[in-house]
């Protein structure tokens, strides 16, 4: 009997390990503040392209309304220790923060966001589900703020505001080493005021759905108090790694010309404590507080205002063309963003095709709410169909008696 207890566990054990958790990740920061060489430094791989030109907008440029941001995605599968695999989605934002006016910004990401949402909320209601439906909920958006010195701007307030409700927004000084520690610590107490005078609804760590959780022992209260306390992470990035040639250990180093920065190194960076947060200790937290939070939010206020499923088709028609011009990505079959791999994800620049594609992609997507509502509507009447049957035989069979 134990052995076979054994057996199942290990077969289920194995069964978890072979199917890879999916975890979406989308990185919010001004052009140049480092998400790329974040997102590769995170990964230890290059799977974007850094921009080591700066590139000088003109007045024109800069009040431009038609400059876009776009939303890069890429995906890239890792590995931990315990043969634990992540099918890790990151989703980059080039061109955020770099026009007069960022509103536009602000609704292709919350677009974006919400229309992940509405695939769920769709599929759902199906009768029969799409067993190769991919969920493309993003779970964290680690926002970047620019190390001032001085605490938020206008634009990060903004931001935080108004998309706190629909993701885990997690704070995140980059390029800490810009910083020294007495300047970086007080960078993140003024930081940690104005999220907190403003009310912005970012993760919040100490959350009683985390604390009050049956599995919550102490450890992890204690954890998740450091991590609330830490917060707004700081990190450092590189593209470069190096080997020591006494120990053979690779570093992914930052490197000055008086020396080098491990930049996983936890005394002067949280990168370390941010990836393991992301990937190992809070990644289940993250998705979730995302499916039943954020998500149960958002489902409740669009079924309280749009009654039907069927109404928010049309509201998830505006937002895919909203996104339309800005999303980099393959669309796939079930409707949702498919990433290319890592390796041949080249960005398609001609924007007539992104159009043409989420046009496609938008025909299908109807097609199927309009195939949905068939099934329901055979469905009901074949059940009239049968209750007339049962009336006319007990009908009968009361002539009868
Ligand atoms: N000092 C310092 N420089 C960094 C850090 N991370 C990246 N950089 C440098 O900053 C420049 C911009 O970095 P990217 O990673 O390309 O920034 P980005 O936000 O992706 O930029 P865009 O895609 O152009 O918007 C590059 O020259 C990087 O080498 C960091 O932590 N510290
Ligand atoms: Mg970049």
């Amino acid at each position: 009997m134990v052995t076979v207890l054994g057996n199942s566990a290990a077969l289920r054990k194995r069964k978890t390990l072979k199917k890879s958790l999916n975890f979406t990740v989308m990185v919010v920061g001004e052009s140049g503040s480092g998400r790329s060489t974040f997102i590769n430094s995170l990964c230890d791989q290059l799977i974007v392209e850094p921009s080591s030109t700066i590139h000088m907008y003109s007045p024109e440029e800069l009040v431009n309304p038609d400059r876009e941001m776009q939303l890069r995605k890429s995906t890239v599968e890792l590995e931990d220790g315990e043969g634990v695999r992540i099918c890790l989605n990151l989703i980059d934002t080039p061109g955020f923060g770099t026009s007069m006016d960022n509103s536009v910004s602000f609704q292709v990401i919350t677009d974006y966001v919400k229309h992940q949402y509405d695939e769920i909320l769709i599929e759902e209601s199906k009768l029969r589900r799409n067993p190769r439906f991919k969920d493309c909920r993003v779970h964290v958006c680690l926002y970047f703020i620019t190390p001032t010195g001085h605490g938020l701007k206008e634009q990060d307030v903004v931001f935080m505001q108004s998309l706190g409700e629909l993701v885990n927004i997690v704070p995140v000084i980059a390029k800490a080493d810009s910083l020294t520690l007495s300047e970086l610590k007080l960078n993140k107490k003024l930081i940690m005021e104005d999220i907190e005078h403003y009310k912005l609804p970012i993760f919040d760590f100490n959350d009683d759905f985390f604390n009050l959780d049956e599995g919550a022992d102490e450890e992890t209260i204690e954890l998740n108090k450091y991590l609330g306390k830490t917060l707004p992470f700081a990190v450092m990035g590189s593209n470069t790694t190096h080997k020591d040639p006494a120990s053979g250990e690779v570093k992914r180093v930052r490197v000055y010309p008086w020396g080098t920065i491990d930049i996983f190194d936890n005394e002067i960076s949280d990168f370390l404590s941010l990836k393991n947060t992301l990937l190992i200790t809070h990644l289940n937290d993250f998705k979730d507080y995302t499916h039943e939070v954020l998500y149960e939010n958002y489902r409740a206020k669009t079924l309280g205002e749009e009654g039907e499923v069927g109404d928010v088709s049309e509201l998830s028609r505006a937002r895919v063309s909203s996104m339309a011009t800005s999303m980099t990505g393959v669309a796939n079959g079930n409707g949702a963003y498919q990433s290319p791999k890592v390796a041949d994800s080249p960005a398609l620049d001609d924007k007539e095709e992104q159009i043409r594609l989420e046009e496609e992609r938008l025909r299908a997507f109807e097609e199927r709410v309009q195939r949905d509502l068939m099934l329901k509507k055979e469905e009901i009447e074949a059940r009239e169909r049968e209750l007339a049957e049962i009336e006319r035989r007990l009908a009968a069979e009361r002539l009868e008696a």
